[in-house]
């Protein structure tokens, strides 16, 4: 038997506060972890976390039940199959590529010039707080073709809604906060829907009301559902792409050197970043038979979490997995935000990311934008680097300091 120690967990402080220390033992001697407290079982190797989340007859998206349904309010598109979920599934993959990606890249370039614009002078700036969370709002609830007056009121919601999400474990009391949250976001939105279901604009949810599925338009819940889905899937993971992309690239002077003199880099370097340090480190699905996983049997019914961190280090996946490397010859660029991903960042099979090209696209606007408007930039002297979540993960802050291009266009 492999030696495992019992008295370590997924759920300690230790382990939160850095998960990659413990990765490489977690994959060789402790393959499949169980955690008793949340009677749940934790995959860390890559071909473990890829059968998993491709073998779909016996691993489901059921979790999603508990997870997700009571705060969108109706089904997410991760727990649809067959004829349903390859209808709505393009219906929402259609509203992220072509023409409509271009669209919205206007649209992220827009806000992210108008968010940085006030810190010019300052020649500082957090990534996360002053920039990436407030853009990621901003840009969902354009593309939404939501007021964004209401941003503050709407991040508030949106942030209970994707704390019962993504928590591991929930006290009675936050329950009842995030349920009330969802509550009025759907009340909120019920309105919106109706409106826009008479007079459809360009916006995703007239496309999402005006769709239909089987000739069969979808109902005010399904439509509610797919519009949280896309609030959360959009923001949650944005900011925190951002903000460890500009960590790695600032750790790692020669290949920022790179990447500013040659652009045409930076997708390779958001692909890096997504394999080194996913922003969403878990993946949860429920076995549906007992099954025979990384060398023991998983009962029927158990909870099974992909971990995506650990699987994206695996070294059987990647070579010199701990390093940062965005000329990583196995990091395959082109195909890192598509099916053939070798990274886990986005998930694979039947319900990989659909957002995938969107956040490709999004994040090399907005560092493209950044990088020439800082001509150079360094961690804030003294700012503590901290990163914080088990399920989704990125920095607190990431404060930094920059000299303000000298073609940068003047503060307003
Ligand atoms: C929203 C976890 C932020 C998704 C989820 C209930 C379904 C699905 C994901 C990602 C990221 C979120 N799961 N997006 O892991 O839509």
């Amino acid at each position: 038997m492999p030696q495992v120690n019992p008295r370590f967990s997924v759920l300690s402080d230790d382990f939160a506060a850095d998960p990659y220390r413990h990765f490489a033992r977690l994959r060789e001697q402790d393959a499949i972890h169980y955690e008793s407290v949340i009677d749940s079982y934790f995959v860390s190797r890559h071909r473990d976390v890829k059968r998993v989340l491709t073998d779909h007859e016996t691993f489901t998206t059921e979790t999603l039940q508990e997870r997700a349904e009571p705060v969108m309010r109706g089904p997410v598109l991760a727990q649809m199959t067959g004829a349903e979920h390859t209808a709505k599934r393009k219906i929402v993959v259609r509203a992220f590529t072509g023409r409509a990606l271009r669209d919205q890249m206007g649209v992220v370039h827009a806000n992210a010039a108008e968010l940085v614009a006030p810190f010019l002078s300052r020649g500082r700036i957090d990534l996360v707080d002053d920039f990436g969370r407030p853009l990621a709002v901003n840009v969902t609830l354009d593309i939404l073709g939501l007021d964004k007056r209401d941003r503050h009121q709407l991040a508030a919601w949106h942030s209970g809604v994707a704390e019962f999400i993504t928590a591991i474990a929930l006290t009675p009391e936050r329950r009842r906060h995030c349920l009330d949250c969802a509550d009025r976001l759907e009340g909120y939105l019920a309105p919106i829907i109706e409106e826009r279901r008479r007079h459809p604009g360009e916006d995703l949810i007239s496309t999402l009301c005006a769709a239909a599925f089987d000739g069969i338009a979808m109902t005010d819940r399904e439509v509610t559902a797919l519009i949280i889905n896309v609030m959360v899937a959009a923001v949650e993971p944005a900011d925190k792409t951002l903000a460890l992309l500009f960590k790695h690239l600032i750790d790692h002077p020669e290949q920022l050197a790179q990447v500013r003199k040659d652009p045409a880099l930076l997708p390779a370097a958001i692909a890096e970043t997504l394999r080194y340090t996913p922003p969403v480190q878990l993946v949860p699905r429920r076995a549906e038979r007992d099954v025979v996983l990384a060398g023991s049997t998983v009962p029927a019914g158990a909870t099974v979490f992909c971990m995506i961190g650990a699987a994206n280090r695996d070294p059987a996946a990647f070579a010199a997995p701990d390093a940062f490397d965005i000329h990583r010859p196995d990091l395959g660029t082109a195909r890192s935000f598509t099916a053939a991903a070798q990274h886990l960042a986005f998930g694979t099979g039947l319900h990989q990311c659909v957002g995938a090209a969107f956040a490709r696209a999004e994040i090399e606007t907005v560092a493209g934008l950044l990088l020439s408007l800082f001509d150079e930039v360094r961690h804030t002297p003294g700012a503590r680097y901290r990163e914080t979540g088990l399920y989704t993960r990125g920095p607190a802050a990431l404060r930094v300091d920059f000299t303000p291009a000298r073609s940068a266009p003047a503060p307003p």
